[in-house]
């Protein structure tokens, strides 16, 4: 039979000394599942929880392997994925190495010339890894697959064209690839539950915010699992794992409110009992009527994931938010009078006037804390990247980016070294992530943390 190996890198290096949240790793496994079994056999290899990666492989590895897929976001997964390829190579020249994920969707060009990247898949990779492993398997054409980037074995470079995103209704259930890891490995004491785990129900957002790299790769065009699809497979982590809690990763979880609150009555008719979070926006937030937020209490939501990111009202105009303090403010009254945990994240640093957005965003998070102190606040250094708007805004003023695969592999969040902020103010902001214990918080958050269910 027909072998597939997908690949999830680690995202820390050992130079990072703390333990990163080790999360259902979605991306590969949503991959896994639109495979038939009958017709391949798959594995997926998990790089920050595998011990001895090599042992555990290199028995396996033989002619039938056709590709191996690395899913990486721009960070230290490029590097641990550069790694892995590396080991596949050596031990097969036949096996195709394909890159998808993030950052070689948001910079298919730089990646293909890296000689341990043979394809790039750009953007939602579920139908496009079949149909090139189907290809492949029956020694056919793939130039006519969509959204691929090649290279030849002369090395020349060719983009085939692209197609839209297909419906989320369309893919099989992750569920399917369950077998092929270990999920009670990712399942978390957190956020006061027993046993979290995380889920996908959307893609996309119609929003812009110039910071984030959602609307380059999605256009942004939103797309939904209806409820009865989530339910079932909630359901099914319910029933089988136990769940108690599901932490929805959206972009936006509230976007269809028509949606949501189908959501909710399925949870409720079917006796499900889990708690709930997800991502939402200031506005979307206050929008919501005291019969919407009775109903999304009854069905288990608990907490909001809400990106703030600034207290300057200028910044937030300049990144494309769209709300106020004021409306921040009554963000946190509401939570506070309907008992939902607001969790709020903010960047300071911006490159109009570093100084003051600093102040500012102290300023609001001093207002936060005294109505609701117990508001978990998450506090960043803003870092530039590719693919967003403030790419273009951070070159020109004066921020110098990696120029090839392996540099992008180093640029991470805490390390990126913006050039607009003096090693004074650089100073100061990190000893307020350090007073907000951005990583300590980052562990109840579940960012970084280590706390899992044994
Ligand atoms: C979960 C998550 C994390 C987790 C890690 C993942 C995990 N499982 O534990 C944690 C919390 C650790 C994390 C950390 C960070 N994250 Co994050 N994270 C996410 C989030 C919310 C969900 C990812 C996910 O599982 N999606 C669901 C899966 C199914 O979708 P997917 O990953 O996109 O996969 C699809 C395609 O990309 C493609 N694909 C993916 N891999 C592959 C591989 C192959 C071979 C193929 C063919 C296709 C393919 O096919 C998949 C199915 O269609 C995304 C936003 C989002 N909604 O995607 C941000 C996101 C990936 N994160 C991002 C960022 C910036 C960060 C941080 C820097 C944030 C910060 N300030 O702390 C850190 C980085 C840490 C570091 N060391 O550098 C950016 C990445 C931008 C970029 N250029 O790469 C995103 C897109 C958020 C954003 N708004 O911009 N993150």
């Amino acid at each position: 039979m027909k072998k597939v190996l997908l690949y999830y890198p680690k995202i820390c290096g050992v130079e990072d000394n703390r333990d990163l949240y080790v999360g259902i790793p979605l991306s590969v496994m949503t991959l896994a599942a639109q495979f038939d079994s009958k017709k391949y056999e798959l594995k997926i290899i998990d790089g920050r929880i595998t011990e001895n990666i090599e042992d555990d492989i290199v028995e396996w590895i033989d002619n039938e392997l056709l590709m191996v897929g690395i899913s990486a976001i721009t960070s230290y997964q490029i590097k641990d994925g550069i790694f892995f390829a590396e080991f596949i190579r050596n031990y097969s020249t036949n096996t195709k190495l394909v890159w998808g994920g993030w950052h070689p969707s948001l910079m298919p060009y730089e990646t293909i010339v890296h000689p341990m990247v043979d394809i790039v898949i750009k953007g939602q990779g579920e139908r496009a890894i079949v149909e090139l492993a189907d290809a492949i398997s029956l020694n056919k054409e793939i130039s006519h697959i969509p959204n691929l980037v090649i290279k030849e074995s002369n090395g020349d470079v060719y983009e085939t064209p692209t197609r839209f995103y297909a419906d989320l209704n369309h893919y099989k259930s992750i569920v399917n690839s369950f077998s092929y890891v270990d999920v009670n490995r990712y399942i978390y004491k957190i956020w006061g539950n027993q046993r979290v785990i995380g889920y996908e129900s959307s893609r996309g957002c119609p929003w812009h915010c110039r910071y984030c790299s959602i609307s380059s790769v999605y256009n942004r065009k939103w797309n939904a699992m209806l409820p009865p699809k989530m339910i079932a497979d909630i359901d099914y982590l319910y029933k089988e794992y136990s769940i108690d809690a599901i932490h929805f990763f959206d972009n936006n979880f509230f976007v269809d409110a028509v949606r949501v609150k189908h959501f909710c009555n399925l949870l409720i008719e079917n006796k499900i009992n889990v708690k709930w979070d997800g991502t939402c926006n200031v506005i979307q937030f206050l929008g919501f009527t005291d019969e919407y937020m009775k109903l999304l209490k009854r069905s288990g939501f608990y907490r909001v994931i809400i990106g703030i990111e600034s207290g300057d009202e200028e910044v937030l105009n300049k990144i494309g938010k769209l709300h106020t303090n004021d409306q921040v403010l009554e963000v946190v009254k509401k939570c506070k009078r309907y008992n939902i945990q607001a969790s709020f994240s903010f960047m300071v640093g911006f490159p109009w006037n570093p100084e003051q957005d600093f102040l500012n965003t102290i300023n609001i998070i001093n207002k936060i804390k005294v109505i609701d102190n117990s508001v978990e606040i998450m506090f960043f250094i803003f870092t530039p990247y590719c693919g967003t708007n403030m790419y273009q805004t951070a070159l020109e003023y004066g921020m110098r980016f990696p120029q090839s695969l392996e540099e992008w592999s180093s640029y991470t969040y805490d390390k990126a070294n913006t050039p607009w902020l003096t090693e004074k103010l650089r100073r100061k902001i990190k000893r307020y992530v350090s007073f907000f214990d951005t990583d300590e918080m980052s562990d109840k958050l579940g960012l970084f943390t280590n706390n899992r269910n044994e």
